[in-house]
């Protein structure tokens, strides 16, 4: 590899680990600082950047946990590897929430150890690299490792969110069958609402950019045709949020003409109570959908948990379908799986006339795309 030297940062409170630790990790491409404590970490860390931090979890004063939380503050990426002798499900927990990179416990496989640094390190190149690419392509990237500048940015971003919605239509009745409604918001720095979403993961702000956005759609809403459906983005962690489930939600009057997508890319496993909070918001009056089907590596697991009312089949599909007799294949007994089992079927991301035509020789009726109309403010006629 051709990367520059890989500085490593070692934290131990013992002076023989630290000097076991350099000698076995130092290397024509890496050099080893080290540390004895946390207050002195931090000091060697706001004067120079490193690729990778390993330390000890304890030790006097500031341990290893609050050390990662100390370093979250200032900087996004470093990967951090954590190492004890004490290994307990609850600092293996906080390790992962405050972005570990790694858990390993004492006596530390040498091997192991340099394994995982070499591919710390890889890893916070790409990041490195990742964040050039993106001021390469426009100005945003630059400042999203520092995340006091992240914080004061998604706050304003979420004062400046807006409800885009696309139509949903059926072409056999030319006719709305509903919208989707979609988070939008005016900070320039977070446009893109990847950007946004992303930004909210790192600060642990998802919940409140699920509030937001939901009074935002509730409001929106005031407009929505008569007889069509509103279809409602969730993050996943959404559905442990109490307030989406709370009577007093902006949502919750609205909740019968409401379908919560949630996207099949992400997995339901760290949700608590899942199928009772389903239960909830069903005897609430929402319905289920299930976004991006197709999409997820997965099996049907969200699909069997959820037993949602609506799928969505992914634009990745879609794409093209007139030309791939395999996508064909595959739409035609999905549709027909879905007819069997009572489940509603939208078509995103429909582009084409010819893309649309196959569809509908598929089996396919509800439709949603750029072919009919591109999400806007208020509520877009689609063009027939
Ligand atoms: O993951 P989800 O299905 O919620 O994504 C919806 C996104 O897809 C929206 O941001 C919307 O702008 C985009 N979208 C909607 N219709 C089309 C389309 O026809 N083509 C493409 N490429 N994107 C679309
Ligand atoms: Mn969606």
């Amino acid at each position: 590899m051709n990367f520059e030297m890989t500085k490593i940062l070692v934290v131990d409170d013992d002076p023989a680990v630290l000097r076991m630790l350099a000698r076995v990790l130092e290397g024509p491409e890496q050099t080893i600082d080290t540390a004895t404590d946390g207050g002195s970490a931090i000091a060697k860390l706001t004067a120079t950047s490193y690729d990778v931090i390993i330390s000890d979890i304890a030790m006097p004063g500031m341990d290893g946990i609050e050390l990662l939380g100390a370093v979250r503050t200032h900087d996004l990426d470093v990967p951090i590897v954590l190492v004890t002798g004490q290994p307990s499900l609850e600092t293996a927990i906080q390790a992962l929430e405050f972005g570990a990179f790694r858990y390993l416990t004492k006596p530390v496989d040498l091997a192991q150890l340099r394994a995982v640094v070499t591919q710390a390190a890889r890893l916070h190149a790409l990041a490195v690299l990742k964040r050039e690419a993106l001021t390469l392509v426009g100005e945003e990237g630059k400042q999203l490792g520092d995340r006091a500048s992240l914080e004061g940015r998604f706050e304003n971003a979420l004062n400046l969110v807006w409800i885009a919605c696309q139509p949903i239509i059926s072409w056999r009745d030319r006719t709305i069958f509903g919208y989707e409604a979609l988070m939008r918001s005016s900070e320039p720095t977070l446009a893109n609402p990847l950007a946004m979403i992303d930004a909210a993961e790192r600060l642990g702000r998802v919940h409140a950019m699920g509030r937001n956005t939901r009074a935002a759609t509730a409001e929106a809403a005031t407009a929505l045709p008569d007889g069509a459906l509103l279809f409602v983005n969730l993050h996943p962690s959404d559905l442990s949020d109490d307030d989406l489930l709370s009577a007093s939600s902006p949502l919750a009057p609205l909740a019968k003409r409401i379908v919560l997508e949630i996207t099949e890319r992400s997995t339901l496993d760290e949700i608590k109570d899942l199928e009772a909070r389903l239960k909830t918001l069903r005897s609430m009056g929402f319905r289920l959908a299930i976004d991006d089907l197709g999409a997820g590596y997965a099996g049907l697991t969200t699909m069997t948990r959820l037993e949602p009312e609506v799928v969505k089949f992914d634009m990745g599909l879609i794409r093209g379908v007139d030309q791939s007799p395999k996508k064909q294949r595959v739409i035609r007994s999905m549709k027909k799986l879905c007819d069997e089992l009572g489940t509603i079927v939208v078509t995103e991301g429909v582009e084409t006339a010819p893309e649309r035509d196959t569809l509908v020789e598929l089996g396919c009726d509800l439709f949603q795309g750029y072919l009919f109309a591109r999400p806007a403010r208020g509520f877009p006629a689609p063009a027939w």
